[in-house]
């Protein structure tokens, strides 16, 4: 596959996409969802890849939003009728049944904040910067993020931001539970690679069931959740990588995973 907005490469089990604009900071153009959502349809489908990493090309930002310049040309009905903004979900977030981490190595605002929330989690680099600046365009989050980031950092947090657009640091993201880890910046990569490495590791059919139990405490009630866990668990409970991992456990080995 070859593209023109983003670049990825596989790391062994480990699927590395790199948006790739930096001179427009990586922004979010039409050209980049079509590719993102290609790149990420093509890493659910490659059985030898089990977690994915996303992050920003250049040394400044992640994705400093979704592209201003191209927004700028369209009409609301060209938004209402092309849906706009709704392929990040119905395309990647919700058919991306595999891991995927967000590395955030600068800007990530607007768009590029909600981008990154959509991941499972996000590791930031030092100089990491969050935000919804939207409302100095005139306009409000489009992608996500006046509901994923109140429900990450809580109400009163996320409408200041929203309200005020200011940025968040990488260590106000960390402590206001935004993101899962911060390290230094030119380690982040690596990090984020390894990380990714780690998971990868792991029994693939239960990795994607953790994942759709954490997922279900967002979408539905205690109740509902705790429903859909104990099945998830019981199905669990049938797999091939359950009985070889509890035998790898009690035979004092390390397991081998068939993904079934
Ligand atoms: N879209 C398009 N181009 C961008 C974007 C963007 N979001 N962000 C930066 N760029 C471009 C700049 O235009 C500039 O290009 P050029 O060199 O051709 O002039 C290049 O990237 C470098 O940017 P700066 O020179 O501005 O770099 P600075 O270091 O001075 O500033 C900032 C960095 C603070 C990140 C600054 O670029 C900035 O504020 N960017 C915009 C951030 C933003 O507002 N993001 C939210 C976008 S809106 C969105 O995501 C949701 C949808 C809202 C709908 C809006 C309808 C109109």
């Amino acid at each position: 596959m070859s593209f023109e907005t983003i670049t990825v490469e596989q790391r062994d089990a480990v699927t590395l996409i790199t948006l790739n604009r930096p001179k427009a900071l990586n922004a979010l153009n039409s050209k980049v969802l079509e590719e993102l959502i290609e790149a990420f349809a093509a890493y659910q489908a490659d059985n030898s890849q089990l977690c994915a990493v996303l992050t920003g090309s250049g040394d400044k930002a992640f994705a400093a939003g979704a592209d201003i310049k191209e927004m700028s040309e369209k009409a609301a009905a060209d938004f209402y009728l092309e849906d706009f903004f709704s392929p990040w979900t119905s395309e990647i977030v919700k058919k991306t049944r595999k891991p995927w981490i967000a590395a955030v190595n600068g800007f990530a605002l607007g768009g590029g904040c909600e981008l990154a929330m959509m991941a499972d989690f996000i590791i930031a680099s030092e100089n990491a910067k969050f935000g919804q600046p939207e409302i100095k365009l005139g306009v409000a989050p489009g992608m996500g993020g006046s509901q994923r980031l109140t429900k990450a950092v809580g109400k009163s947090k996320a409408m200041e931001m929203c309200l005020t657009g200011r940025m968040m640091g990488a260590e106000e993201a960390e402590r206001s539970n935004l993101v899962a880890r911060v390290v230094p910046h030119d380690e982040l990569l690596d990090e984020a690679m390894k990380t990714a490495a780690q998971i990868a590791s792991m029994p693939p059919m239960a990795a994607i069931a953790n994942k759709e139990m954490v997922n279900a405490a967002f979408e539905s009630s205690l109740d509902q959740g705790l429903i859909i866990e104990r099945r998830i668990f019981q199905i669990l409970t049938a797999s091939e990588d359950k009985k070889e991992g509890m035998a790898a456990f009690v035979e004092k080995r390390e397991g081998k995973w068939t993904g079934r």
